[in-house]
């Protein structure tokens, strides 16, 4: 059901139904909990060369350390994963709770991890092991009933010639040649051969579209019809819109409304193993994160980075099985979830399945009452980890509803209640949204102020393009008291506002609310409440036209 030519560029590929669309990525939208695997011989090196350590992801060692091709492929004789144990990694990825598989089958390095015709290049032909793990790991998941995916670098290739490389090519020698040659000879072959050997795939994650043009785009329709159920990113290039967003290593602070994305994300700073990245976030971390992205209506990719040896790192390990211990509980409140009703929750997050509402305590509340931005009635309230399903006593009063809960959390990282609510839920909507507001200047009439309320971070306000500087002011219907902020700034890498002041106005006056640097992508922020109506963003230096993609102010109690 693919369909190639004007359609690409600017939709997605697929011509289906909704209803179509819906049942092509039901499994995935019920599934939320991915790892993410990047393997590869840079495992070998493992983030030092020539004695030094080189900074950076530990998969772009070759890039960032200028390492010439012929020496590079050396590392392909040292990598013997005699460890590797497909079904021992798909059992840690299910006793975590994750339903699908996303592994790199060839990543910017130009190695193929599979047993590839198309390039002698693989772990078959040109190492000690002579095994396909990629063969071994679609048995292991088929047996355990995960999902399979692969990643594939299409424009990215450092050792096929004409292959693509972000810097540009260091080993000109070795490295330069045609790309579309590179494209027809090396990356739509083997995209057929990862797509015709291992039976069905579920998930083509593309990556890094370098160089990659409509027509570029358009050599991979012809492979990716034969896997007409697969769901496919937005990294192919060349316009192609995919099935989902790929935000990475962040979680985006108002989600993607209407869209289905998948955040990606490393356990420590590199996604490829190496051996001194001991920057590990913690497991608490982790499921809090599961939650935020659920409530946002996205999909967490947790990243593993196997050694050389074929072995998922303890520090990995620990934490995918306390997470799974969290999820054995309450994975309830996560597979097949959609966002909870609210905008913003001072204790925790929400999500929701139909009449049921989850909610997940991060901060459990001292006196025993639990405040909720709802006016529905509650049939019924109970404790995810109490196994009694004790009813918990709940009261309305006007805009919040308050829950009895007992003196201490159940969990300390995340305690959900499962509860069902009378009719659709009404909940505190945040007084910002849906606003058209007032700023200093424009970019012209695509990027007024009311973009940064629209609840889409596909638009956004953007000042004046001579403007390093400027306001974005929002008034409410009425006086509301506001101790949260949430932004999205999707400015150019390195760019954006350095500094900003969040006011709000007291008379004639101008006062501050909240002050800082940057913004970015994944801003939400706390401040001492305050009681206004009008509120304003004060862009006070920013090193390009200033942009917000979403402000979103919220009500505390
Ligand atoms: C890409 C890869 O380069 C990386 O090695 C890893 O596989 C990751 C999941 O995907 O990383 C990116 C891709 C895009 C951007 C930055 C890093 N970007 O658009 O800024």
């Amino acid at each position: 059901m693919f369909c190639a030519g004007a359609a690409l560029a600017q939709q997605s590929l697929v011509q289906e139904t909704k209803e179509q669309h819906e049942a092509r990525m039901a499994w995935w939208k019920d599934a939320r909990f991915g790892m993410f695997i990047h393997w590869g011989i840079y495992s070998v090196p493992a983030g030092t060369y020539d004695g030094k350590q080189i900074p950076g992801i530990g998969e772009w060692i070759m890039n960032r350390g200028k390492i010439p091709v012929a020496r590079y492929a050396e590392y392909a004789k040292e990598f013997n994963p005699v460890e590797f144990n497909a079904d021992a990694w798909v059992n840690i990825a299910k006793n975590a709770g994750m339903k699908y598989i996303v592994i790199t089958s060839k990543h910017h390095d130009g190695f193929a991890m599979f047993h590839s015709e198309t390039s002698s290049y693989n772990i078959y032909d040109a190492t000690p092991f002579k095994r396909d793990p990629i063969a071994e790991l679609t048995a292991a998941c088929k047996k355990a009933g995960i999902r399979f995916g692969l990643y594939y670098s299409q424009a990215q290739d450092w050792h096929h010639r004409g292959g693509a490389a972000n810097g540009g090519h260091w080993d000109p020698a070795a490295q330069d040649g045609s790309f579309d040659d590179y494209l027809d000879k090396i990356a739509v072959p083997q995209v057929r051969e990862i797509l015709t050997k291992y039976g069905p795939i579920s998930v083509l994650w593309f990556d890094t579209p370098t160089n990659m043009t409509k027509e570029r785009a358009e050599k991979f329709i012809p492979v990716l019809k034969l896997q007409p159920q697969i769901i496919v990113n937005n990294r192919l290039g060349g316009g192609f819109e995919g099935d989902l967003s790929t935000p990475e290593q962040y979680i985006p602070a108002t989600g993607i409304p209407g869209k289905d994305w998948e955040t990606c994300m490393t356990m420590n700073d590199t996604w490829g193993y190496k051996s001194y990245d001991d920057h590990w976030k913690s497991s608490d971390d982790l499921i809090q994160k599961i939650s935020d992205i659920a409530s946002k209506g996205g999909n967490f990719l947790l990243n593993v980075g196997p050694t050389s040896k074929g072995v998922i790192p303890q520090p990995s390990v620990d934490r995918l099985a306390t997470m799974g211990k969290w999820m054995k509980v309450n994975s309830e409140a996560i597979y097949g979830s959609s966002p909870g009703p609210f905008s913003y929750l001072q204790w925790g997050r929400a999500t929701r399945k139909g009449d049921m509402l989850y909610l997940h305590v991060f901060n459990w509340p001292a006196g025993g009452k639990l405040k909720v931005p709802l006016q529905n009635k509650v049939t019924t309230a109970y404790l995810l980890a109490d196994a009694s399903k004790k009813k918990l006593s709940t009261k309305n009063e006007g805009d919040w509803l308050t829950i009895n809960v007992p003196a201490t959390a159940p969990d300390s990282v995340d305690s959900v209640i499962s509860m069902r609510i009378e009719g659709a839920p009404v909940a505190l909507k945040s007084p910002s949204a849906g606003k058209s507001g007032a700023a200093s200047s424009t970019a012209g009439p695509d990027f007024g102020p009311e973009k940064a309320f629209d609840g889409s971070p596909d638009s956004r306000w953007k000042a004046a393009g001579d403007q390093r500087s400027g306001w974005l002011e929002v008034t409410f219907d009425k006086p509301a008291k506001i101790g949260h902020a949430s932004m999205v700034e999707n400015a150019g890498r390195g760019q954006g506002i350095r500094k900003f002041r969040l006011e709000y106005k007291d008379g004639s006056e101008w006062k501050p609310a909240l002050e800082g640097t940057t913004i970015g992508r994944a801003f939400s922020k706390e401040f001492t409440p305050v009681v206004a109506e009008t509120f304003r963003l004060n862009v006070l230096e920013s090193t390009v036209a200033p942009q917000i993609d979403e402000l979103q102010l919220d009500i505390v109690p």
